[in-house]
């Protein structure tokens, strides 16, 4: 399969798991329900559950997957790639707070909190970060060390030293508008890398991969992760809002620090291709040298402008 009918899969399965793991929109009460809903069917690029499906299947392909009985020992990683999203989409509606970035547009919509109102989209964050770890306990029951190990991941990716620490220092630093090459690594680096690289590793985790493999993972999603962010930061300064299906040019008009204030366009570009590369180089230390990761990684390079 060429690389995009297997994203195209992956992205499909995604969705199934969407429809089917997440509440149903008219589950009481029906107006957090939908708000939720809302959110997580916006669509978005699904690069992290994404992510954890593909790395599951370098060590227990999709072909053992299709045979496999209860008992088997790959358990299915769909819950594990829809807990992420569902982490990742409470993080989005929680940004777009009009006591955080304020923002009106996400994934081509309104944001929850102008579609709904600012309580609901509060909640809705909330009840998504929730389920998240609810997914988790539920559907790797059957092995408790498994699901241990996927907890503790994400609740340490998105917890207060990563995913809300990098939010929080994110904030600080836009009061003061002058941040530094230090603390903008610092922010990438727990803000977006977090998620990517507990996205990596618990594919890893249910795949059974080894204490090996799984650092390897975590080392290519901090490369893929700073890649990612540093191309995020070069298409808000290059790429208009239809096509970002986000408010662009936000980052400059809010006075804030990012690798294109502090090093230019030609700089952060060299920046992004290094990460790139890098995140390559692990990811063929992996079984098969895991060319869709490869081909995925390649292709968010060629994003940027
Ligand atoms: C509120 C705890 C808390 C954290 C917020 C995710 C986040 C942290 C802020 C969103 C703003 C931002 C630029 C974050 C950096 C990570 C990033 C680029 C997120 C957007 O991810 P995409 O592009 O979005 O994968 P889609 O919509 O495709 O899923």
């Amino acid at each position: 399969m060429d690389f995009t009918a297997q994203l195209n899969a992956h992205v499909a399965r995604v969705e199934r798991g969407l429809a089917t793991l997440v509440p149903a929109a008219k589950a009481r009460p029906a107006r957090l329900h939908t708000a939720m809903r809302y959110s997580l069917e916006a669509g978005g690029k699904r690069l992290r559950p994404v992510l954890v499906l593909a790395a599951a299947d370098l060590f227990a392909p999709a072909l053992k997957s299709k045979f496999r009985s209860p008992k088997s020992k790959f358990p299915d990683p769909l819950p594990a790639a829809i807990a992420v999203e569902c982490i990742h989409t409470y993080s989005l509606i929680h940004d777009d707070l009009p006591c955080m970035d304020n923002d009106d547009l996400r994934r081509g919509r309104p944001t929850a909190h102008k579609a709904f109102d600012e309580a609901t989209a509060l909640l809705a964050g909330d009840a998504l970060l929730t389920h998240a770890f609810a997914l988790l306990a539920q559907h790797f029951a059957a092995s408790p060390a498994l699901a241990t190990s996927l907890v503790r991941e994400l609740a340490d990716a998105a917890g207060s030293r990563r995913l809300i620490g990098g939010q929080m220092q994110d904030l600080l630093a836009e009061k003061k508008s002058d941040a530094t090459t230090p603390e903008l690594e610092f922010i990438h680096l727990n803000k977006t890398a977090a998620m990517i690289e507990a996205a990596l590793v618990m594919g890893g985790l249910v795949g059974g991969a080894d204490t090996n493999d799984l650092s390897i993972l975590r080392r290519a999603g901090r490369h893929l992760g700073l890649a990612f962010q540093i191309i995020d930061d070069l298409l808000d300064a290059t790429a208009d809002t239809a096509t970002l299906g986000k408010t662009a040019g936000k980052d400059a008009k809010a006075g804030k620090t990012t690798f294109v204030k502090l090093h230019g366009l030609a700089a952060t570009r060299r920046r992004a291709d290094k990460e790139s590369a890098a995140a390559i180089t692990e990811f063929k230390k992996l079984p098969g040298q895991a060319p869709f990761l490869v081909a995925l990684t390649e292709q968010m390079q060629s994003r940027k402008r």
